[in-house]
């Protein structure tokens, strides 16, 4: 980082809002086959305990390396297989690597461009915008009264996103509470904590006051796993769902769902083909999920009689009995993977009233099967186009997660 970039920071944290991305999601992205390849676990018995077993003596990692990617083509390797692999790489879990990808739009910039009959190289007045002004406002996510490139790149490269990576390290320092707000109280104990015994604030004492230098990994302390446990996590699903979802322009896998509170069942079926629908993935003990579901909600509430919104709620990426988090701890999250449905239940009602669910949160079945269908687990979203296809898949969570992301896409489903 540089030093204007450190200059603008106190400038950043009072305009940009909160999002999932840590600053180790600044990585360039993976290549990606450009077709879906099934995966099961049944097709490699015992892999569990003979990746557990290299991870003890490093000198067979190539052997698993070598058993589970000859079985693909280099280029068309399942997302299951390339995070496996990462994993016993020893790769940063981040944004590039393993399966967190980049996500899956219909409509992009440029087709915005070709709709509205700009360059693609080009930018859009707001005089000249075919649509609501709303949608213009909402997609100038710069705020600089003109729609570019730039308001649709999500890449680690965008100005936007490395901005967004400082600002998020420095809202989660200040935000103590960790309730996705910083209130007047936060930010004064943060300026008496990191001005010491001067009277002022100087620039150095506020960088140090982040420890960006030495947050490279992007866990909070204690957090960060280990190999084995990453490994465990992946064999339980509760890194994310081995499968991958649907493809873009899929007709969206139907399902049936009973809501948090037991009042209904949701057929899935019975919401499309009329408006867009949007589905957010996620679960209460992962803490990005918890910090960036606020801003969902907000998406939801601002269109809620355009588009139809339902929250999912799956299995546990962090529950006690397994990677489980110093961070929760401190939170007050702490609890162990629900054993039978009623128990999942109970987490997703607390789940609903603590981040102040406005849509309707459903709650996947204990064998995760929508998890599964849909690969939401730990944390995702998806648009479905008003004729019932899926229009966008964001990435994986934690890393591509983004409630600014999938309100792009929503908005170019409208103006469709
Ligand atoms: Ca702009
Ligand atoms: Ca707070």
């Amino acid at each position: 980082m540089n030093k204007t970039s450190i200059r603008s920071v106190g400038i950043l944290l009072l305009v940009v809002g909160m999002n999932s991305l840590d600053v180790s999601s600044l990585r360039l992205s993976a290549q990606e086959p450009a077709v879906k390849v099934p995966f099961s676990l049944a097709d490699f018995p015992g892999l569990e305990s003979e990746c557990l077993a290299a991870l003890e003596s490093p000198d067979k990692i190539p052997t698993v390396l070598e058993r589970i990617e000859s079985k693909y083509e280099k280029d068309r390797q399942p997302e299951a297989i390339r995070m496996l692999a990462a994993i016993l790489r020893g790769s940063d879990m981040g944004m590039g690597s393993g399966w967190f990808g980049s996500p899956k739009l219909k409509r992009d910039w440029n087709w915005l461009a070709a709709e509205q009959k700009v360059e693609v190289d080009g930018s859009l007045k707001k005089d000249d915008f075919q649509g609501e002004p709303m949608f213009f406002d909402r997609l100038d996510r710069n705020g600089d009264g003109v729609l570019r490139s730039d308001d649709f790149n999500w890449g680690p490269t965008s100005q936007f996103m490395r901005e967004q990576g400082v600002a998020n390290v420095i809202f989660r320092t200040i935000d103590k509470s960790r309730d996705a707000k910083v209130s007047k109280e936060e930010l004064l104990a943060f300026f008496d904590k990191a001005r010491g015994d001067n009277a002022e604030l100087g620039i150095d004492a506020f960088r140090r006051s982040f420890g960006l230098a030495s947050s490279g990994s992007g866990y909070f302390p204690g957090d960060e796993p280990t190999p084995e446990r990453l490994i465990r996590g992946f064999f339980l699903s509760e890194l994310g769902s081995l499968q991958e979802g649907p493809s873009l322009g899929e007709a969206a896998p139907d399902f049936e769902l009973s809501t948090q509170d037991g009042s209904k069942k949701i057929r899935l079926k019975d919401y499309l083909g009329k408006k867009p629908v949007v589905l957010v993935f996620g679960n209460f003990t992962c803490g990005p999920f918890r910090r960036t579901y606020p801003e969902f909600d907000e998406i939801g509430q601002r269109y809620k009689d355009r588009a139809t919104f339902f929250g999912v709620y799956v299995r546990e990426a962090h529950p006690d009995d397994g990677w489980n988090m110093e961070s929760n701890v401190k939170s007050g999250v702490k609890l162990m993977q629900p054993k039978n449905f009623d128990e999942r239940t109970a987490v997703a009602k607390t789940c609903a009233a603590q981040l102040k669910y406005s849509m309707p949160l459903l709650v996947d079945t204990m064998d995760d099967r929508v998890g599964n269908l849909y690969s939401g687990m730990p944390a995702r979203a998806y648009v479905i186009d008003a004729d019932g296809k899926v229009a966008y898949q964001g990435g994986r969570g934690p890393f591509g997660f983004r409630p600014g992301e999938m309100e792009q896409a929503l908005i170019m489903t409208l103006l469709k």
